[in-house]
């Protein structure tokens, strides 16, 4: 494939993959159940995707660790979640209700999380999202403008 005919595919692609929702994606962590941890413990993520934390059994919840040093608990930090998630309606407090929380994460970094019943940062029933992103590199300044306007066959 000549170089130019990659530039057409490709490009496009990334744009795409780049600017709609519709490739945002949720991963999924289970809360307790067996034991007092997440599983898995530690995800990688894209800005602008979710994590969906899902009690499997237990008394839990998930607070970001900034919320540690936070003057109002739960307030004033990432997230604090449970039945919903403190500061959007619901309550972040620990809970053993079959509870299902979901936040996006729109900043690349990593962020810690615990339970407040189980853990502490970075110890015991703690984990991590680390977010990733997103760079666009130009590398095709010697390229004709109409490259861009041709069609894929
Ligand atoms: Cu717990």
């Amino acid at each position: 494939m000549s170089r130019t005919a990659a530039i057409r595919i490709t490009m496009p692609l990334a744009l795409l993959l780049a600017t709609s929702p519709l490739f945002a994606a949720t991963v999924n962590v289970q809360v307790g159940g067996a034991g007092f941890n997440f599983s898995p413990q530690h995800v990688v993520i894209i800005e602008g995707d979710s994590v969906q934390w899902t009690n499997m059994g237990g008394f839990h919840n998930v607070r970001s660790d900034d919320c540690a040093s936070a003057l109002v608990p739960g307030l004033g930090c990432t997230f604090r979640c449970a039945n919903g998630c403190d500061g959007q309606g619901g309550n972040g407090a620990p809970s053993s209700a079959a509870w299902q929380a979901t936040v996006a994460f729109a900043t690349p970094g990593v962020v810690g999380y615990h339970c407040q019943q189980h853990g502490s940062p970075g110890s015991s029933m703690f984990g991590t999202v680390t977010v990733l992103g997103i760079v666009l590199v130009d590398g095709f300044e010697d390229e004709t403008p109409d490259a861009w306007t041709a069609t894929v066959p």
